[in-house]
């Protein structure tokens, strides 16, 4: 099924921005009384939406503002997909290990997996995102 641009744009920041909610949830947990079923379903729904495909949601005409809708990402993402898919794979690697550390309840590995997502999500704005 075709998306529209505009779409893809408000699909792929309503990923964003629910997984982000999701890591200041475990942040919060690590930070403070560590709730291991909050921190398992939080692992979870990033992992889900880090292997959910939103590769997909990258199309023609989502570089630039699409009426009053705005992207952050730098036109140079668009000319580097090779380069953008692999830092998405690493972030899918690192989100999938962050879940399976929070399924085992192992909080130091959750510390240490969630260190190591959060570099990838800070490897692909350091590139491509505006700011
Ligand atoms: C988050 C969030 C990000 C990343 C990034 C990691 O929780 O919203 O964009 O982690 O800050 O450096």
């Amino acid at each position: 099924a075709q998306v529209k641009p505009e779409d893809q744009i408000k699909y792929r920041q309503a990923g964003y921005s629910f997984m982000a909610w999701n890591m200041g949830k475990i942040k919060a947990n690590l930070d403070g009384e560590f709730n291991v079923q909050q921190v398992q379903a939080a692992a979870s729904a990033v992992a889900a939406i880090a292997g959910s495909g939103m590769g997909a949601l990258y199309g023609p005409g989502t570089e630039s503002d699409i009426g009053d809708r705005k992207t952050r990402v730098k036109p140079e993402a668009f000319q580097n997909m090779a380069d953008l898919g692999k830092l998405a794979t690493d972030f899918n690697a690192a989100a999938a290990n962050l879940a399976n550390a929070a399924a085992k309840g192992d909080k130091a590995a959750v510390q240490k997996a969630f260190g190591e997502t959060g570099a990838t999500c800070k490897a692909c704005h350091d590139k491509y995102r505006l700011d």
